[in-house]
């Protein structure tokens, strides 16, 4: 299988970090690619958005939710408990993908020339981040569990976060959510996924120039 991944890119992150964790680093390939330029991916995902995985029979996965589906169906481990906890780890990923979703598009938005418009739609999106922030913050017992998904696409999220938008400066009043975070991007899948060279990822021949994404 190949993975077509950008390094910044907090979905593609996810699923590097769920590859380590499931053991699966050798049955992956990865191609690093921008997915704004480079239109080679668009013909594996019509949308030319990463991650997108290419499976060995030529078809394609995508997006991030389907692909840690699959790869968790592949492998002996687990990331999505049996039963009905499953659905905590799902809510739980798809909070920490809103999370990176809002916190891209404050951050496009925010390029764009300014006006009202703009002003309510970089509000929107800070009042998403606020309040996913908050949930995670209130109710912690999530991060006492084993770890899952959702504690993959949280970590991914908060790193893109503190990255792209230092000035938030989210953790001073989440300080639960916070010291979670700085202990959890320590393991080693968060580590990996963050410079996939020290894992035992194969570079694929149509490796691209990073490009910020
Ligand atoms: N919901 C998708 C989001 C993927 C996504 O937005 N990826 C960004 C990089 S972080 C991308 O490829 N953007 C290029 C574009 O929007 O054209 C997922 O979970 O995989």
């Amino acid at each position: 299988m190949q993975l077509f991944y950008a390094p910044r890119s907090p979905f593609s992150r996810k699923i590097l970090a769920a590859i380590v964790e499931l053991d699966l680093t050798a049955q992956v390939g990865l191609v690093r690619v921008d997915p704004w330029t480079d239109e080679a991916l668009r013909r594996h995902n019509p949308a030319c958005k990463v991650p997108t995985l290419l499976l060995d029979d030529g078809s394609a996965l995508f997006d991030s939710p389907v692909i840690a589906r699959y790869l968790d169906t592949l492998s002996g481990h687990t990331l999505i408990p049996p039963g009905p906890q499953a659905w905590d780890a799902l809510r739980r990923e798809a909070l920490g993908d809103g999370l990176a979703e809002a916190v891209i598009r404050r951050f496009v938005d925010r390029l764009g020339p300014h006006d009202d418009r703009l002003d309510r739609v970089v509000a929107r999106q800070e009042a998403a981040i606020a309040a996913i922030l908050d949930r995670l913050e209130a109710a912690p017992d999530w991060m006492r569990a084993p770890t899952d998904l959702g504690h993959l696409a949280i970590a991914c999220a908060l790193d893109y976060l503190d990255g792209r938008s230092p000035e938030l400066a989210w953790g001073a009043q989440r300080r639960l959510l916070a010291a979670w975070f700085y202990d959890f991007r320590g393991t080693s899948s968060m580590k990996i996924a963050a410079n996939p060279e020290t894992g035992s990822f194969r570079a694929m021949d149509q490796a691209r120039p990073l490009v910020e994404v």
